[in-house]
């Protein structure tokens, strides 16, 4: 298990105190993103809304230890990944408005939100072997849920990377949950990692509630991947919320196994009162970041809230290049509904 806080000190680290502020300020971003989000899902702003409370410093982590270059095939789990690698958050409440993402057209290399699980494995492992037919030299990281490792794509992604050395990592962020399914039930696998060695190349964990050991880990994992192996880290963190705001967990939060104090710890919390033992933070520092980031959120809500309602016909757009008969018959069903019931008017 790979860890810092609790065994060294910031200056036994790779890290400057400037990263590791940095860093500190992304995650605050993150958990004030998170928690204005399921507020205003609770007042009926966006239909539902994935929380994402208690992994804030394995996703700021690894995105810390990506270069600008690499791609991010994230879920609908990792916002605080996106929002640290430069996904304008008014992207991410646009998109959860019923919108297409990316509404501003950034150019960041970040795939769309995968929603059906481990559909993303695939795909980026897709990405990393055209690379290597291209001669790009980017790496391409792969964010999935431990839920995602039970899929078959998951297991045909990892056999392609495998085999075919695509420059993929694969990052695996055990929450401990798949909606009401604990991870004891998930695999009868030690760790999720050790699957990586059926496939050929190594997996490790770290403490995904240790935001430097993440990012370290992940730094190193990348530069095995650059240079031509694929690599799997899983990060133990926890999901402290529900699944999403239409989940109750309290159904069957009972069900989980004894974990680890550090596992189930507040990972900004532990984050900063580790930067003050180590004197790398102040009290204006840590109010400069909250308060930071709740000026930037406005500001996203208020873009956000600025862009009309996406038009019903939306949802037929960008799926195929032309649209299947099965399609079509759907969109003249919702036509004539729409038309009967005087609701909204489709553009052809
Ligand atoms: C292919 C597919 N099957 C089932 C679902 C329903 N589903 C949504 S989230 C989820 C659990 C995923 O758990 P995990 O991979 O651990 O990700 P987390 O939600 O914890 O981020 C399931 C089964 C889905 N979205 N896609
Ligand atoms: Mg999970």
């Amino acid at each position: 298990m790979h860890r810092v806080i609790g065994e060294r000190d910031l200056s036994e680290t790779p890290f400057i105190a400037e990263e590791a502020r940095q860093v500190y300020r992304d995650m605050v971003r993150a958990r004030r993103f998170d928690d204005r989000a399921v507020s205003l899902q609770r007042r009926g702003w966006m239909s539902g809304y994935p929380p994402f409370r208690g992994q804030e410093a394995s996703q700021v982590g690894a995105a810390h230890a990506m270069a600008d270059e690499d791609w991010l095939f994230p879920t609908y789990r990792s916002n605080a990944m996106q929002i640290a690698r430069g996904v304008p958050m008014a992207d991410i409440l646009t998109f959860r408005r019923g919108h297409a993402e990316f509404h501003s057209d950034h150019d960041l290399p970040v795939f769309p939100q995968a929603v059906p699980i481990a559909t993303q494995i695939p795909h980026a492992v897709g990405a990393g072997m055209a690379a290597n037919y291209r001669g790009e030299d980017h790496a391409v990281v792969c964010y999935f849920g431990d839920g995602a490792t039970s899929e078959g794509d998951f297991h045909e992604g990892m056999n392609f990377a495998g085999v075919f050395d695509a420059p993929v990592l694969f990052f695996c962020e055990n929450n401990n949950w798949a909606i009401s399914h604990p991870r004891a039930k998930q695999t009868a696998s030690a760790t999720l990692a050790g699957k990586a060695e059926a496939y050929g190349f190594s997996g490790g964990q770290v403490d995904g509630n240790d935001p430097l050991a993440v990012a370290e880990m992940v730094e190193s994992a990348l530069s095995d991947v650059r240079s031509g192996t694929p690599v799997m880290v899983e990060s133990l963190t926890y999901r402290q919320g529900a699944h999403t705001t239409s989940d109750d967990p309290s159904r069957y939060r009972h069900r989980a196994e004894d974990l680890p104090d550090w596992r189930t710890a507040d990972p900004l919390d532990r984050f900063e009162s580790w930067l003050r033992d180590q004197g790398a933070i102040t009290d204006e520092a840590v109010e400069a970041a909250h308060d930071d980031a709740e000026e930037e959120i406005d500001a996203a809500i208020e873009a956000a809230e600025s862009v009309p309602d996406p038009e019903p016909g939306d949802v037929f757009g960008d799926v195929y290049a032309e649209t299947p008969p099965r399609l079509a018959d759907q969109r003249r069903w919702l036509e004539g509904f729409a038309a009967d019931h005087d609701l909204m008017e489709l553009d052809h």
